[in-house]
């Protein structure tokens, strides 16, 4: 009896000691891969810290799930999850050496891209590789030796207990120590590489499978008649573009230009006695210069601003829609075009998959992405994000060049990016003094992007391609947030920064260049605008109808519009009054008095109204319902 039970209890030790020699040779493993294979761009001892962490509390989670197993199902449990997670390791890490990128669930659920790596699958593997199968060999021959098995007792129930609180604890602090690293993390999902880097391979797949879950949910709920009666509030507020402008470039090349948190308060902005953008502020003269023109982005900053540009629907509340909605039907400016014979391609100095542009430019119908990988990337000419304006778009001009016409492409900016930094030698313009390091600097990095473009209209004049483009620069969203706005009152010259003037400070510079019109017509227009008009104003003067397209936005240059733009938090300004939704006020233009709400109501229940269906459209994924002729 004292024999039987002593065999018992020596089992369920080794039982145990065999599960945690499983988690600590899959641990192992895993920070060792997540090191040596993935290049996650780790900044600092804390950093390296997370990495050893991240791959404990799902390991826990995963291996933890052998307990519910019994007797000698249990040892093969574990070898089943060892193997399974191991698979998806050693997937991902084929698939990072070919794509540079982590695998998404998407491509697990439809199987895709790894036909790509089948063909390549003997360059990618290496006999070192075996390593990552060593663990696997490992536990086999621990159970030929000590066959453990549990008989799933009141004690085992005790350690499925511990060992998830110790996963959930874990992953909590992993959590916690991530925010600091990069706040909103989850709520704004920036890119794999960053998920990766600080929550693990293993959490992000998790998190990943999660958000298209919930994706796949909405749209399996939504049916098409809210498609048609979103079509006919549309149609309602159709306007019809003004002739003279209609198709005015037909066949014209278009370049748009992302100008990084560029603020239209720094248009013909002295600080010192200097110009900030002098560049610029002559373009204000030549070009089409719009100083009533604000951005409409969220959480997705910069992403979303490219969405509202491409689709002119209104990016999400929360999330970056780059990222939860990449699989939808859009029917964006690049895919319409490319139906029209246009080369259509993006340029970005960053990794490819930050905001996943990778899976979402291909969506919108962008036939060519060049990013980080096309450019010639060194620790000299690249700071923060990654190339230095000058840098990039000088790289990239032989490839614009070489491009079949006309074409429609794009340029994202990088330089003016908080906390808005430059080596030493790239500007010789003076920091601000307004006590405020972020602000000081914003105006040196402002500075570097407007002689960046500076140099690269030189190049487009010079080669004859200005002549034969339109190109269009905008400002993508602030750069100087409600934190600075104590020496931004300074820079502005009053008091204080006032609810009404928050708002004023979500304008941003928009500049439109057309072929044959600089300095003839163009003048400061003051129609109140945002990034929702530019896909309509683009394809009228291109002179492609949009009688039909589901468009939010209406052309700027239209003299039937509302001089209306939306904010994302639904908020909304006319060229009369503004309305915050965050203080429910109602307020006069130009000097910002309080007036009667009643004033505001028009303009509240637009947005209200535009916002609604907008999102409706996306979460529903409800283009897929309407015929795009
Ligand atoms: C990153 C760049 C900056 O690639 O677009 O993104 P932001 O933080 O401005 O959205
Ligand atoms: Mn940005």
């Amino acid at each position: 009896m004292k024999m039987a039970f002593d065999a018992q209890n020596t089992n369920r030790r080794v039982h145990y000691y065999f599960l945690y020699t499983a988690i600590i040779l899959f641990w192992i493993k895993s920070y060792l891969a997540f090191h040596y294979e993935f290049n996650l761009d780790i900044e600092n001892v804390m950093q390296s810290f997370i990495l050893i962490i991240a791959p404990i509390s799902s390991t826990l989670f995963f291996f933890g799930l052998s307990l519910f197993f019994r007797g000698k199902w249990h040892p093969f449990s574990i070898l089943a999850i060892d193997f399974f997670l191991t698979v998806l390791l050693y997937a991902n890490i084929l698939y990072y050496r070919f794509f540079n990128d982590f695998i998404t669930t998407p491509d697990i659920m439809q199987f895709k891209n790894f036909s790509q790596l089948e063909g390549s699958a003997h360059a990618l593997t290496r006999p070192l590789d075996l390593f990552y199968w060593l663990d696997f060999v490992i536990l086999i021959g621990l159970i030929w030796l000590m066959k453990p098995s549990t008989d799933n007792s009141k004690r085992d129930r005790k350690r499925i207990v511990t060992l998830y609180t110790l996963a959930f604890s874990i992953f909590l602090v992993n959590l916690t120590l991530a925010e600091g690293q990069r706040s909103q993390l989850l709520t704004r999902a920036f890119d794999r590489a960053k998920l990766v880097k600080l929550l693990g391979l293993y959490n992000y797949h998790v998190y990943d499978a999660i958000i298209n879950v919930r994706t796949s949910t909405q749209k399996a709920f939504a049916d098409s008649s809210s498609a048609i009666q979103i079509q006919n509030y549309i149609k309602s507020n159709r306007v019809q573009p003004d002739p003279d402008f209609f198709g005015i470039a037909k066949g014209k090349n278009v370049i748009l230009i992302s100008l990084e948190s560029t603020q239209n308060f720094l248009i013909n902005k002295k600080i010192h006695g200097e110009e900030i953008t002098p560049f610029l502020n002559k373009l204000s003269k030549e070009t089409f210069y719009f100083n009533n023109f604000y951005h409409n982005t969220g959480q997705g900053k910069t992403s979303d601003a490219e969405f509202l540009i491409d689709t002119s629907l209104y990016p999400l509340p929360r999330g970056a829609v780059f990222t939860t909605n990449a699989h939808n039907q859009f029917e964006a400016t690049p895919s319409i075009l490319n139906k029209h014979g246009y080369t259509t391609a993006a340029f970005h100095g960053n990794h490819k998959s930050f905001w996943n542009r990778d899976i979402m430019y291909n969506t919108l119908g962008y036939e060519h992405f060049f990013s980080e990988q096309d450019f010639n990337v060194t620790d000299e000419n690249s700071i923060n994000y990654g190339l230095k304006d000058k840098e990039f778009l000088n790289q990239a001009f032989p490839k614009l060049r070489a491009l079949k016409h006309p074409f429609y492409t794009k340029f994202i900016l990088l330089t003016n990016h908080f906390p808005f930094i430059l080596d030493h030698g790239d500007t010789d313009f003076a920091r601000g003094d307004t006590g405020d390091g972020v602000l000081n600097r914003y105006f040196q990095t402002a500075h570097y992007e407007d002689e960046a473009l500076k140099q690269f209209f030189n190049q487009l004049k010079t080669s004859g391609l200005y002549n034969q483009s339109v190109i269009i620069l905008y400002g993508d969203h602030y750069g100087i947030s409600e934190n600075h706005y104590k020496a931004m009152a300074k820079v502005l010259g009053i008091d204080h920064v006032t609810p009404y003037d928050h708002y004023q400070l979500q304008k941003v510079p928009l500049f439109i260049h057309i072929p044959g019109m600089d300095g003839k017509k163009s003048k400061v227009m003051e129609t109140v605008g945002g990034e929702i008009d530019l896909k309509p104003t683009i394809l009228n003067l291109l002179g492609i109808q949009t009688d039909d397209a589901i468009v939010f936005g209406s052309d700027l240059f239209s003299k039937e519009r509302l001089s209306f733009t939306v904010f994302r938090d639904g908020s909304a300004v006319s060229d009369k009054y503004v309305y915050g939704n965050r203080q429910q006020k109602c307020y006069e233009k130009p000097n910002g008095d309080q007036v009667d709400m009643s004033l505001c109501e028009d303009i509240r229940k637009s947005a209200q109204q535009d916002l609604m269906f907008s999102d409706k459209m996306i979460y529903g994924d409800l283009l897929r319902f309407i015929d795009h002729k």
